[in-house]
């Protein structure tokens, strides 16, 4: 490679990590202030303010007023971003960043004054999300990961636990909404839970793919979720050394989304493959 051309790479590389830098930063922000309003905003009477594809998915008003908390701050901060949020923001921007946003992962958990919920708010570009926080303020943390420079929550470093045998694993999941997927859903799991050490079911994916990351669970795997449920979350178990993925080969996606550590993720997700955990 040509010195010119070697210095126009190292100028894109500095370009990139400056954009990643303050991409990083108005995502903290953002995700601050939504969890301010969050955790000191909730009305003792919250209540259900509509259902989605059931009776039993829900939106409160406070995800619709964290999304246009959100939303209006990188308005203000980045306005040529798109954005896309889980409660209906969705516009093309001009600068080649999407902002994709769940504005409470969690919601159930949320309603019912449960601890495990977050903010979770990733910024793409070019078809890689380069920045991931997941804000979870009652349980005091922030977990953060810039693409190519490692995951934290808070200043420390994450780290997915080395793979245990199969049957010593800790494995996450969820549950969709519609009553025929939940039968599917339990059938796989009841096939999963012998063999395994133990099932936990957190409530929010952003979550579950931080405790990945964090080593609190050896692996999670659920089926039907949105882009806003994990695209921050699989940035940051992916920079703590975790492989995620949906059926072998493929990318994760509503279709399946698997989250472990080498040495356990190939063998889990072949598994979930076998078991059908990729369709109703
Ligand atoms: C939730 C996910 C969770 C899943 C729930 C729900 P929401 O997202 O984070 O993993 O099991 O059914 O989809 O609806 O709280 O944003």
């Amino acid at each position: 490679m040509t010195d010119p051309a070697r210095q126009d790479q190292r100028q894109d590389h500095q370009r990139q990590d400056q954009l990643k830098a303050e991409l990083l930063a108005v995502a903290l922000e953002a995700a601050d202030r939504a969890g301010d309003l969050l955790r000191d905003g909730r009305p003792a009477d919250l209540g259900v303010a509509a259902t989605k594809s059931s009776a039993v998915d829900v939106v409160t008003e406070m995800d619709l007023a964290s999304e246009k908390l959100i939303t209006d701050f990188f308005a203000e901060r980045r306005p040529g971003d798109g954005v896309l949020g889980e409660e209906g923001a969705n516009h093309e921007g001009t600068s080649g960043v999407q902002w994709v946003i769940d504005p409470i992962d969690g919601t159930v958990n949320y309603l019912y004054g449960r601890p495990d919920w977050a903010v979770s708010i990733a910024a793409r570009k070019d078809g890689e999300t380069f920045v991931g926080v997941v804000h979870a303020p009652v349980r005091g943390e922030t977990f953060r990961a810039v693409l190519g420079q490692g995951a934290y929550v808070g200043d420390t470093p994450l780290r997915v636990r080395t793979a245990p045998p199969f049957e010593q694993a800790l494995v996450g999941t969820g549950f969709g909404y519609i009553a025929e997927r939940r039968v599917r859903q339990a059938e796989v799991v009841a096939q999963l839970l012998p063999r395994v050490r133990d099932i936990r079911r957190g409530g929010s994916a952003a979550i579950d793919l931080c405790d990945v990351a964090a080593g609190r669970l050896d692996a999670y795997y659920e089926r039907g979720l949105n882009p806003w449920d994990f695209a921050a979350g699989d940035l940051i178990a992916r920079e703590a050394g975790a492989r995620t993925g949906g059926r072998p080969g493929e990318p994760l996606s509503g279709e399946l989304t698997v989250a472990g550590p080498p040495g356990l993720f190939e063998p889990l997700q072949s598994l979930l493959d076998g078991l059908g955990a990729w369709h109703d």
